[in-house]
């Protein structure tokens, strides 16, 4: 008889704190992006205004959003890092709206302990840090104090330097340990790995081809018994490949980006994605429509 080949399943995971709970593993968990930054690559500083951001949050609660992932401070490559006062001025205001409005959780994308603690404050209840908690020593203290989720992304070296000829022996496994170390020291710094979410950091550090092989063997990280989150929206990667040879890019908010994060999306999330951080809410929550229900009748 023929070997039936199906998606190996999603483990299922229960991410449970305050007044929250994520059931992750059966539906998607579908991350929108609130950036406040005068540079972020794919929304070039629309949002910059605190009105306008706090709108777009809003609209992405609309359209299906399970956490709003709020950023200050832009991590597109060669960028340059702003200083703690400069980036609470620009996401204080807007969690602090957000919060008061919506009641999905709000994520704080940082890797400063000094603006998680205030983000916290103003009502956002997950920490999102680019670094996994290498960049300011007191990000595990202020994580474990307040017993929010944490989510630690891969990155080779820093937004300045990582897409400077980025190399690894085996992509994949240098990547699952460095998750899986990112993880005990999380714990050492007194989070519960309950509490932990791992990503491999698409486009950070990471050639085309690298970013691939991570979509397409996502399953191996499995391993790390924790869940999975991915961030492919309109990154570099997915314009390289859509590109004629004779453009030199692509506008990341452009119709053919969105059908490549999209394809990305469902790549990932058959591969076992748990949470997918993206900018067009209500487009992803059709795809993962029809990949969760593809995954149902594997299973
Ligand atoms: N990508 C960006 C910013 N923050 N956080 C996580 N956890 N994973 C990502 O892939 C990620 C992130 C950069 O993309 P953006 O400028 O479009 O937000």
């Amino acid at each position: 008889m023929m070997q039936r080949q199906t998606a190996p399943p999603r483990r299922a995971y229960t991410l449970a704190w305050g007044g929250h709970r994520l059931e992750l593993g059966v539906r998607t968990c579908v991350m929108g992006i609130v950036n406040v930054t005068p540079d972020s690559f794919s929304d070039g500083g629309r949002f910059f205004e605190s009105n306008r951001a706090i709108d777009h949050g809003l609209a992405l609660v609309d359209a299906g959003a399970d956490i709003i992932d709020v950023g200050g401070e832009s991590t597109r490559p060669f960028s340059a890092s702003v200083d703690a006062d400069k980036e609470n001025q620009r996401v204080i205001p807007v969690i602090a709206e957000l919060a008061r409005q919506v009641s999905v959780p709000i994520s704080i994308d940082t890797t400063k302990a000094a603006v998680a603690r205030r983000a916290l404050a103003a009502g956002a209840s997950i920490i999102n840090d680019v670094s996994a908690l290498r960049m300011d020593e007191e990000m595990g203290a202020v994580a474990a104090q307040s017993g929010v989720p944490v989510i630690l992304m891969h990155m080779l070296g820093s937004p300045r330097t990582m897409q400077v000829k980025p190399a690894y022996t085996d992509v994949v496994a240098e990547i699952r340990a460095f998750l899986a170390a990112a993880v005990r020291r999380a714990v050492d710094s007194g989070i519960s790995q309950g509490l932990t979410v791992v990503d491999p950091g698409i486009g950070f550090g990471k050639t085309v081809a690298h970013n691939l092989t991570l979509i397409d063997r996502l399953s191996d990280l499995a391993e790390l018994d924790v869940p999975l989150l991915i961030g492919p929206s309109r990154k570099a990667f997915i314009r390289q490949l859509l590109k004629a040879p004779s453009e030199a890019d692509m506008p990341p908010d452009s119709a053919a980006v969105e059908i490549g994060t999209q394809a990305t999306v469902a790549a990932a999330v058959m591969n076992g994605a748990h949470i997918v951080r993206v900018h067009n809410v209500a487009n992803t929550r059709k795809t993962v429509a029809i990949v969760d229900a593809v995954r149902q009748a594997a299973d």
